[in-house]
């Protein structure tokens, strides 16, 4: 039955994917008798969190009843009142729960609150699942870097697209939804210029259930070569824009670049090129929690070499396309020895009808 309710609990927090960044999602529930008599998940960043939500739903007294919740309840004065006090107020005896909370300012907090008023407390319920659920706010909030998964879809000779620059479509229809869901979950989309000057992407996050959020548009242009006419310089979307460049970008064009509207960040030159790291630390204090790396080959090889990505999502097609100078995921100069290559653990494979999905975390 434990299980159950933290399976439960985990299958709540899942619902506002999306919604909470830079905040965890975290969902409760509530048991007293062997029912479940509340439930609850944190649903909009900035709003209640999971167990208050929980409590509100209640249909009766709570008192002496077990709280099932993915996340070590707060312990501070944030948006919302400390969790574990209201935990305490309303009499609950036992608290399980997923994980501890990797927020340094309430980390073990929580908890002690809890236990030095008699609750029972017991930690890792489904640890790992909750973790990987998590994975983008562990990071972030112990870094205050963005975590960053890189994308690509490649056919099954691993090409990114043709001889010609042929790329539409690569991947089918369920592995493109799911890239959509995947821009709507995170808080910035990242493309090199050339992506910008070859294909004019939008950028945008396009799903047909629910209405997504746009990621923050993150252009990585050193010399500030992006066209002012670019489509994601243009009003098409809630989300601003971001040009990261270099001192070698002209004045003026920087001056027209932010009248569109769009931010310049200039990072140092590394290699002649933007500082990734530097980068991505200024993204962080934006509350940029997240980015999505759509490439194309240099920028990645760039970002895998700087360690700036933490997860990859490889989309393999069932086509060959062949061609000695199509392009592939990722590019760059290269690795010179395998003894140095770039590995991967926890791989895991996902299908997506005939495509094949294939994820790591960068070691
Ligand atoms: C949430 N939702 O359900 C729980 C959280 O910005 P605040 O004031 O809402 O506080 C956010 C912190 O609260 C967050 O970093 C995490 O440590 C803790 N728990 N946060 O947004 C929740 N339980
Ligand atoms: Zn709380």
């Amino acid at each position: 039955m434990h299980i159950e309710y933290m399976e439960r609990a985990l299958e709540l927090a899942k619902k506002s994917e999306g919604f909470t960044k830079p905040n965890p999602l975290v969902g409760a529930v509530i048991v007293k008798n062997g029912r479940i008599i509340g439930e609850g998940y944190h649903q909009k960043y900035g709003e209640n969190h999971a167990e208050i939500n929980a409590f509100n739903s209640a249909t009766e007294n709570v008192s002496g009843a077990v709280m099932y919740v993915t996340l070590e309840p707060c312990s501070h004065y944030g948006k919302t009142p400390p969790c574990a006090n209201a935990i305490v107020k309303k009499g609950i005896k036992k608290v399980v729960i997923g994980m501890m909370d990797p927020n340094p300012v309430v980390s073990g907090k929580g908890i002690e609150i809890l236990k030095s008023n008699g609750i029972e407390v017991e930690v890792g319920v489904l640890e790992d699942k909750i973790k990987k659920l998590n994975e983008i706010f562990i990071k972030y909030i112990t870094t205050q870097i963005p975590f960053c998964i890189l994308k690509a879809a490649m056919t099954l000779d691993g090409k990114i697209a043709s001889y010609s620059g042929d790329s539409k479509w690569i991947s089918n229809e369920l592995s493109r939804r799911y890239v959509h869901r995947l821009r709507h979950r995170v808080s910035g989309i990242m493309v090199g210029i050339n992506t910008i000057i070859n294909d004019d992407p939008l950028l945008t996050t396009r799903l047909d259930d629910t209405d997504g959020i746009d990621p923050i548009r993150i252009v990585v242009d050193s010399k500030g070569r992006i066209p002012l006419s670019a489509k994601v310089l243009h009003g098409n979307s809630k989300a601003k824009t971001i040009i990261a460049a270099t001192e070698f970008i002209d004045k003026d064009k920087i001056k027209a670049i932010q009248e569109t509207g769009a931010e310049i960040i200039l990072t140092p030159p590394k290699d002649d090129k933007v500082d990734l790291c530097y980068l991505m630390k200024e993204l962080g204090k934006r509350k940029i929690d997240s980015v999505l790396l759509e490439g194309g080959g240099t920028l990645n090889f760039a970002a895998l070499r700087e360690g700036i990505v933490d997860k990859v999502n490889f989309f393999i097609a069932p086509k060959i396309l062949g061609g000695r100078e199509a392009k592939t995921p990722v590019g760059g100069q290269g690795i010179g020895l395998v003894r140095d290559a770039i590995i991967l653990k926890d791989m895991e494979i996902y299908r997506f009808g005939e495509d094949i999905m294939i994820e790591g975390y960068i070691l």
